[in-house]
């Protein structure tokens, strides 16, 4: 029988090397920079101006880093199919640079608050390739890095049977990797809106060592190949946020662009979630919105040590069929004989 000072038996609630300390922590003021509806003619520097005046209400608010939505500069255009949309000039929804001569108002705002930024946008690259992207910029206004979205949802092909389109396999090419950085005190990642779903994309960033996972999403309320997820929209976003963020002792920031958009009802609720799977904090509105909280990165450290320590509990050699295979491969159903 295990006494109190048997030390043979792994505990998983305990770190490797004894409880848990208190620690000097590593505190962070975040916020979710959640946007309301982006109309389809909305100028760029309109959309600017919306995501400046939230910069300067986070720097009323003492923010450090304040993340952006998917496709925060436009309205979501993967909605419309483009050949039957002859006055939708595509090329206009993408972003050529980095900052660029829109954008540079928001680089150079952010900058003089010292709050870091992270931005979903169309991306346009010299040499013609086009990417659901989001960049992280740190306080003092470096590009820190790029994140293309790796999880392309939707169609290719016009499918007239929808009440709109969500044509992101059609206009974006997917990215191919999960980088972490190391920025803001800690390490971060990023990803967008539908990664967010697969535990694969939590799983790969925790691995590069994130603590803190960036997300901007646009989530259409009505989800056409199966309606009856509709009313369980709110519920699967925070469902696999949470369990992204316990799983991998991680922080996500999940940043919304909700409400209305051009007769699509997108979901909102915007928040932040703490290693241990809370959500600390929560939008209550559908449109421009800060949802700003106080963390600890040093939080992280009470499930990556214990819990989910992974160089103590992985078994890596076990999980080969996630990298091997991309279907499911159910067994044979039993023969005749087997059944006898
Ligand atoms: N922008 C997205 O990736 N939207 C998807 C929808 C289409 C399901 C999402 O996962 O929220």
């Amino acid at each position: 029988m295990a006494t109190m000072t048997d030390t043979s038996a792994p505990d998983p609630d305990r770190a490797a090397d004894g409880p848990l300390t208190e620690r000097p922590g590593r505190p962070l003021t975040v916020a979710a920079a959640q946007l309301g509806p982006i109309g389809r003619n909305e100028p760029r520097d309109a959309v600017v101006d919306r995501l400046i005046a939230l910069v300067e209400r986070a720097a009323t608010r003492g923010v450090e880093l304040i993340v952006f939505p998917e496709l925060a500069l436009t309205t979501f255009f993967p909605r419309w199919f483009v050949e039957g949309e002859p006055d939708l000039d595509l090329d206009w929804f993408y972003e050529r640079e980095m900052p660029g001569p829109h954008t540079r108002r928001l680089f150079d705002a952010a900058k003089a608050h010292r709050i870091g930024f992270s931005l979903g946008y169309a991306e346009l690259t010299p040499d013609g390739h086009r990417y659901n992207t989001q960049i992280l910029v740190e306080r003092d206004g470096t590009v820190v890095g790029r994140y293309r979205k790796v999880h392309l949802p939707g169609h290719r092909e016009h499918e007239p049977w929808r009440e709109f389109q969500h044509l992101e396999r059609r206009y974006f090419e997917p990215g191919d990797s999960f980088p972490t950085w190391r920025a803001f005190g800690g390490v971060v990642g990023m990803a967008i809106c539908n990664d967010r779903r697969w535990p694969e994309t939590y799983r790969c960033l925790a691995l590069g060592g994130a603590e803190l996972i960036l997300i901007g999403y646009n989530t259409p309320l009505h989800y056409a190949p199966d309606p009856t997820q509709d009313p369980l929209q709110a519920h699967h976003n925070h469902l696999v946020m949470a369990a992204g963020a316990y799983q991998n002792g991680c922080y996500v920031i999940g940043s919304a662009k909700g409400g209305n958009e051009e007769g699509v009802d997108a979901l909102a609720d915007s928040c932040v979630v703490a290693p241990n799977g809370r959500v600390v904090a929560l939008a209550t509105t559908t449109g421009d919105e800060l949802v700003v909280s106080d963390i600890d990165l040093d939080l992280c450290a009470h499930y990556k040590a214990t819990l989910f320590d992974f160089e103590r509990y992985r078994r890596p050699e076990v999980y080969t069929a996630i990298t091997a295979q991309k279907a499911a491969v159910p067994p044979p159903h039993p023969t005749q004989e087997g059944r006898s």
